[in-house]
């Protein structure tokens, strides 16, 4: 008889992610079903405010990669309205970007995805001086140098088991057979964890130097950026730069050994070695190297052919609602899309865990909706962006993508699997962070000449005015979507990442990423399902950004009266 599991929550932050599948008598899944249990209606309430504020409201949509919306929000309106922005300021958002990838990935890996991979408690059996040597396999300068160092991390996560209170180290083991480290290895990735906190502050410092703070930066409006004096600033660039050595640094000792071993330790686990079953990809143009010119270049894949890679048609994205907690009656184009909720609640029944409520796979049962590409569901993310990439003959890409399969000896298949997905965001992250330096070294020779940082924005209340931006968030392609009428947000749509991968079923019966990268899964015990979680963070799901404050009773909490275009 099949049975049917439930696990909510799933992600370890920005989360309110449910994931249900069902099961056969062989534990194998058949039907799996994503869903946000939580609607925010960020773009809702953006409409008839000023557009100037968009970029500092939407940048609210989130708490991990708020300079993503911020920065979406604040070129679709420069694009509405038609500007260019001098190139500095161009660049001063690129290093921006650039320093919220090496921290994204780098919190992603260690800390929201690292103990699917890395059981802690077992790395307290593992012998320090073997694990020091073990080290020196997957990179020649291991980040935890020796011996002592390594004992010194074994006795204060034992202090921490002893008191019987695993923290954030609880959750994730249930003593499931598909971790497949070593004791030894799991000390060398956990000394890697502990060592992450810190390096992840850094990261956060260098994001703080051009944007002001960090969560939420501050320095960009309408126009340019407002760091000037930074920008001008020699301890300031000095400042940047020497952080970035420290990241970078973690990268390719830390984070890039780790993925090494994870290959050869998993590259025989089934369980990690499927979970790409949407093989159609999209990602678009980011990271500025020079005037005009990227680091990623956009397109699409569409059904796993890679040698058809086509350049993005804007118009062939649409949001289809069928199966999302909205009304609409067919999929709609964002310039033209609707937020209208119709909540329909969930269904009891019995799982593994006794009577619940639970999805209503048949009707409505997400607040995702189901974002298409001239009708196809898509992956987006790290992964996404490496293959178009790859497939583009990217040459900083191809040879990223190669120098890993070659040191791991795993084939270029190897890519489209859960273990691909984790690897590809770590060589992302890499080439972020190895060409994010391009960057730096460009605008100080174009700040030998040129000074400038923005232009002023020119809105008549008289004209009408409609634009996009696309930008690579760390989680993948992100859009955002503007209609400017009588000086105000007509109507704004944010197409996100997330909803892109953990949408619901379409009214043709589609799923999309993350509940087709579970079907054929066979889990050891339904109960304890950590494959399932496994595969579902590695796409490194953020569903604050999906669904972009609601009170649950429907009530309304307060109610303002703002006059946009007060001085
Ligand atoms: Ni809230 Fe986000 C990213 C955006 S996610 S993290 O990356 O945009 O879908
Ligand atoms: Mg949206």
């Amino acid at each position: 008889m099949n049975q049917r599991v439930v696990i909510d929550p799933i992600t370890r932050i920005e989360g309110h992610l449910r994931v249900e599948v069902e099961v056969d008598e062989n534990n194998v899944v058949q039907k799996a079903w994503s869903s946000s249990t939580l609607w925010r209606g960020i773009e809702v309430i953006l409409k008839g405010r000023t557009p100037m504020d968009v970029g500092l409201i939407v940048q609210r949509i989130c708490g991990v990669c708020t300079y993503s919306h911020y920065r979406c929000g604040t070129e679709a309106v420069e694009n509405a309205l038609g500007m260019k922005i001098p190139l500095n300021a161009r660049y001063l958002r690129s290093l921006m970007h650039t320093s919220l990838f090496m921290h994204d990935h780098i919190v992603h890996f260690y800390h929201l995805h690292g103990l699917d991979w890395v059981d802690v408690v077992s790395a307290l059996s593992a012998d320090p001086a073997k694990a020091a040597q073990v080290a020196l396999k997957y990179t020649d300068k291991p980040i935890a140098a020796g011996e002592g160092e390594l004992r010194a991390v074994q006795e204060r996560v034992k202090g921490f088991v002893e008191t019987g209170k695993l923290g954030p180290f609880a959750n994730a083991y249930w003593g499931n057979g598909t971790y497949k480290f070593t004791p030894e290895q799991n000390l060398i990735a956990l000394s890697h964890y502990l060592k992450a906190l810190e390096v992840q502050r850094v990261a956060a410092e260098m994001m703080a130097i051009f944007g002001g703070k960090q969560p939420h930066p501050q320095s960009l409006v309408v126009g340019g950026v407002t760091s000037v004096r930074d920008m001008l600033s020699p301890a300031r660039l000095q400042e940047w730069k020497q952080k970035h050595a420290i990241v970078a640094d973690f990268i390719e000792r830390g984070y890039k050994a780790d993925i090494v071993m994870a290959a050869e330790a998993f590259g025989g686990e089934a369980s990690v070695l499927g979970g790409v079953n949407i093989k159609s990809f999209m990602a678009t143009n980011d990271f500025v190297t020079a005037d005009g010119e990227y680091l990623f270049e956009q397109g699409v894949i569409l059904k796993g052919d890679l040698a058809g890679v086509s350049d993005i048609n804007p118009d062939l994205i649409a949001e289809d609602v069928t199966h999302a907690w909205y009304k609409a009656d067919k999929p709609q184009h964002p310039y033209d899309g609707t937020t209208i909720p119709d909540y329909t609640g969930f269904v009891e029944r019995d799982t593994v865990y006794g009577k619940l409520p639970t999805l209503d796979g048949d009707n409505k049962y997400s607040w995702v909706k189901s974002p298409r590409y001239q009708g196809e569901p898509v992956e987006v993310g790290p992964l996404a962006c490496l293959l178009v990439n790859y497939a583009r003959g990217n040459q900083v890409v191809v040879d990223a993508v190669n120098g890993l399969l070659q040191r791991t000896g795993l084939p270029i298949e190897a890519l489209f699997t859960t273990l691909g997905r984790t690897a590809a965001r770590m060589l992302q992250t890499s080439i972020v962070a190895k060409e994010g330096l391009r960057t730096f070294d460009a605008l100080l020779t174009n700040i030998q000449s040129d000074d400038s940082t923005y232009i002023k924005p020119e809105l008549d209340s008289n004209k009408e005015y409609v634009g996009h931006a696309m930008l690579e968030a760390p989680r993948g392609m992100l859009s955002h979507w503007i209609r400017i009428k009588e000086g105000l947000v007509e109507n704004y749509q944010a197409v996100v990442p997330t909803t892109w991968n953990a949408g619901p079923v379409d009214a043709k019966g589609q799923m999309g990423p993350y509940e087709a990268s579970l079907i054929g899964l066979k889990l050891e015990d339904p109960a304890k399902p950590l494959e399932v979680i496994r595969i579902i963070h590695s796409f490194d799901p953020c569903m604050a950004c999906a669904v972009h404050v609601m009170d649950y009773k429907g009530q309304s909490l307060g109610e303002f009266r703002i006059d946009p275009n007060a001085r």
